[in-house]
């Protein structure tokens, strides 16, 4: 996903960019806006973590882009892409560090596994949506 701050800050396409330049396939993409339960439903691993309300009304404030990426190695890849959740400890030329806030307004989010990345294309795409 690209989160609502690196939308409203009008990143899309320069992070799309630096996507596709490094070699991930787009096979799934939208343009949608989370409500504040699907929000709580994406991140429920985080519900007892005192961020949990800021994170989830943060997400839910405005539009994103999903999308589901497809390359070799994709996961560790793209987390290399994306950086540190803390664009603060982000290494130079990563998205976060390049568009993110701060820790908890962090421009991207990527999937932390394989099977993640299954669930949370499931979350945002039926199956007509994913080339
Ligand atoms: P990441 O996998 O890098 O997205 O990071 P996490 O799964 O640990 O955290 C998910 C989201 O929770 C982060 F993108 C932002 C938020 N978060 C905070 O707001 N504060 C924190 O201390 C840690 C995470």
């Amino acid at each position: 996903m690209i989160k609502p701050d690196a939308v409203e800050s009008g990143h899309i396409g320069a992070i799309l960019e630096k996507i596709t330049a490094a070699g991930f396939k787009i096979v799934a993409m939208k343009y949608t806006q989370l409500s504040l339960r699907d929000a709580q439903a994406f991140y429920e691993v985080h519900k007892e973590r005192p961020f949990f309300g800021e994170l989830t009304s943060f997400m839910s404030r405005g539009p994103i882009v999903a999308a589901i990426l497809e390359k070799d190695n994709a996961v560790e890849d793209f987390r290399a892409l994306i950086g540190a959740t803390n664009p603060a400890d982000a290494a130079e030329g990563t998205i976060r560090k390049l568009y993110a806030k701060n820790v908890g307004e962090n421009a991207v989010h990527g999937s932390d596994s394989d099977e993640n990345a299954a669930i949370e294309g499931a979350f945002h795409f039926s199956g007509r949506e994913v080339f």
